[in-house]
């Protein structure tokens, strides 16, 4: 696809109105901790309704956005918007960690940098930022720079999508990562491929011997969880522990209910 197709451009100009006026929203998915066996997180994900042509999927603005300045007007939105969320969260009672994705592109710009660090220093609860590499960002010394810089902020760092495309054993030399994703399709196949099985088990053990605790994606149905909770992965996220829901699902199924009164 061209990125300066007139589509896009008119597009991305929606998109930056669509910030403004509330077409744009967030939806929240379980990530769910094995160990303490409940959900301790959940990612942010962008959700567009747009007035004309209805809903947007993010993977389609999400990449368009990439091409142009407008990624970085959508990610200061989704870091402002999920901690105003986290506020409202702990509210409730529901105390867990956010994430935010974070296109590897903007991990070395400097503009995008100055307005994080600024909006992460506010945030109350934990907060992830989970990076899909687009470029080798273990070898940029900016990007590292400013993944540092926005772990002395406050944020932890997630490698997201972790065995597609890009992202490989090159994110790992360096970046300071709290935390991997096995992308799903290696999660898909895992009761069916042994490979797929012996890779998913040595990626846990070598995420866990560099200190990263591993999520795996996708997550679908019970064998696969039993099998994932059999090789030592920390959390999963997918259908099975929940879809994706709106803020109000999310306060709905997780707050702690005040106890009914007897009688
Ligand atoms: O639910 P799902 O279809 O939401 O998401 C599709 C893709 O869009 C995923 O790869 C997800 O990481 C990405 N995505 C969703 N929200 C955001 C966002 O706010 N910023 C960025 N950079 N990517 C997002
Ligand atoms: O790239 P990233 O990992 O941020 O993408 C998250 C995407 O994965 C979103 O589009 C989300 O809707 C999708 N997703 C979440 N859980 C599942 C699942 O169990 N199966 C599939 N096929 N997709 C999922
Ligand atoms: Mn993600």
């Amino acid at each position: 696809m061209k990125s300066d197709a007139p589509g896009d451009a008119s597009l991305m100009t929606d998109m930056i109105d669509a910030l403004e006026n509330g077409e744009m929203g967030i939806h929240l998915q379980p990530k769910f901790d094995l160990r303490a066996n409940a959900v301790t997180g959940a990612e942010v994900l962008a959700r567009w309704t747009h007035p004309v042509r209805g809903e947007v999927r993010p993977d389609s603005f999400v990449n368009i956005a990439e091409k142009s300045e407008a990624i970085r007007a959508l990610t200061d939105w989704a870091l402002r918007t999920t901690i105003a969320t986290h506020k409202r969260l702990r509210a409730t009672g529901i105390d867990v960690a956010l994430a935010v994705n974070l296109s590897g592109r903007l991990v070395a710009d400097p503009a995008f940098l100055a307005n994080a660090l600024t909006i992460i220093s506010e945030s109350e609860g934990q907060l992830y930022l989970e990076i899909t590499e687009t470029a080798s960002i273990g070898d940029e010394e900016d990007a590292l720079r400013h993944l540092h810089a926005l772990i002395e902020a406050g944020a932890l760092i997630s490698i997201d999508d972790y065995g597609r495309g890009l992202s490989s054993l090159t994110s790992l030399r360096r970046i300071p990562a709290s935390e991997l994703k096995i992308d799903r399709v290696f999660i898909e196949s895992l009761q069916h491929s042994a490979r797929d099985a012996l890779i998913v088990q040595s990626t846990i053990d070598l995420s866990h011997a560099l200190g990263m605790k591993v999520t795996a994606e996708g997550v679908e149905n019970e064998a696969t969880l039993a099998a994932l909770k059999t090789m030592g992965c920390d959390v999963v996220q997918g259908h099975l522990t929940g879809w994706p829901m709106s803020e109000a699902g999310f306060i709905e199924r997780f707050a702690p209910k005040p106890r009914a009164e007897a009688g």
